[in-house]
């Protein structure tokens, strides 16, 4: 990890007035707290009206120490096996290198504190506007990877995140008992190094719906190894998920500066775990912080959102989702509910409505066969 010391240049004044405005707009905005439920089960409503309002909400102290372990662990091993430069097959002792081989994409390089697909037509050219890039350090390695796809086949702690009982519970109440896969991630924003993500809003497939509304594109979990703070974290613009397409440029030039003058930072303690409307407006700034930032993210999509629906064929090869391919790619949520029911055999599990009468067994046929798992992503 860089430990020298780097910061915004010529804009870390204003930078660092922008973090502590930012956290203080964040803090009023009511919508952070544990998971709870009410008399009968449900998943309380104040939670879901804070959700719906804002386009986020902060879920408290949803992991334990025992469960950051294991997710430290498998991050620690999966940093080992990283390739020892971009494009190398082999890590830095040697070892087939973590992605290698891969036919679905897995590893996204950045320079240091760069944004890589800021103000390009990358991604459906979905991040109109480039983040300042902050000078990194003269030792810092040429590149870093600052995102993996496909993370449930590399960690088995994340797997476990993916079947946590609460978090599914919120992802039926906000989606439907029958919700669906998105996709699944690692964020790493290494101090000093992590790149930034441009502001964008994830949704492609249905702004001119005429269904459109504020759930269509779903959502994406957040869960924090280490906490986020303003200069590391994702950063959300209020209510953007429910006025349709934004036209970030346009706010952005209005505002004179990247900095968005309504966002707010997601701002989290170890274990806490921030929910996200995919049609949010978002982004994160290089991290010039002393702080690491880990965020084990996965997503959920309503299923009438997905099935019978061409793919925006970003996150794998565009097809159309049918019913047998939803349900091939929600294997994973059995998976991680058995993987999850092994480790903690203390919780109840959650009960995935689509898989009832089904049997999904964490063994290891069912890891074998996850190797590549996210071609099938339902990229909408
Ligand atoms: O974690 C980040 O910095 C960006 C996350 C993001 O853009 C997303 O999950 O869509």
């Amino acid at each position: 990890m860089n430990t020298l010391t780097v910061d915004y240049g010529t804009e870390e004044a204003a930078m660092r007035a922008y973090l502590h405005e930012g956290e203080q707009r964040a803090f009023s905005l009511g919508n952070r707290g544990p998971i709870r439920f009410t008399a009968d089960g449900a998943v309380h409503p104040d939670i879901l009206d804070a959700y719906w309002r804002c386009g986020f909400y902060v879920f408290e102290g949803v992991l334990g120490a025992d469960e950051l372990a294991d997710i430290e662990a498998d991050l620690h091993a999966i940093l080992d096996r990283l390739p020892a430069e971009k494009g190398a097959v082999l890590d830095a002792k040697g070892r087939p290198a973590l992605g290698a081989g891969q036919k679905a994409p897995t590893l996204f390089w950045s320079k240091p504190l760069g944004d890589p697909f800021g103000g390009t037509d990358l991604a459906g050219g979905r991040h109109p506007v480039k983040m300042f890039e902050p000078k990194a350090a003269a030792d810092a390695p040429k590149e870093v990877v600052y995102l993996i796809l496909g993370s449930l086949q590399f960690s088995e702690a994340a797997l476990r995140v993916y079947g946590h009982p609460a978090l599914l519970a919120v992802a039926a109440a906000v989606n439907g008992e029958d919700f669906v896969p998105f996709n699944e991630a690692l964020f790493i924003k290494e101090p000093g190094l992590g790149a930034s993500v441009a502001w964008h809003q994830d949704g492609l497939t249905h702004w001119n719906s005429p269904n459109w509304d504020q759930g269509s594109h779903g959502f994406n979990f957040m869960a924090q190894l280490y906490g986020c703070t303003p200069a590391n974290g994702v950063w959300v613009v209020p209510g953007s998920h429910k006025t349709g397409k934004a036209d970030i440029r346009a706010m952005a030039a209005a505002a004179g500066t990247e900095r968005l003058p309504d966002a707010v930072p997601i701002v989290c303690k170890p274990g806490d775990v921030a929910i996200t409307n995919r049609q949010a407006v978002h982004g994160s700034f290089a991290n010039t912080s002393p702080d690491s930032r880990v965020t084990v993210n996965f997503g959920f999509h309503r299923r009438r959102s997905v099935l019978g629906v061409t793919g925006s064929g970003l996150h794998n090869g565009p097809s159309t989702y049918d019913a047998p391919r939803i349900a091939e790619r929600a294997r994973l949520i059995g998976y991680a509910i058995d993987a999850r029911a092994r480790r903690f055999p203390e919780e109840t599990s959650y009960v995935y409505a689509p898989h009832e009468g089904e049997t999904h067994r964490w063994d290891a046929d069912a890891k074998a066969g996850i190797r590549d798992y996210n071609l099938l992503d339902l990229s909408i």
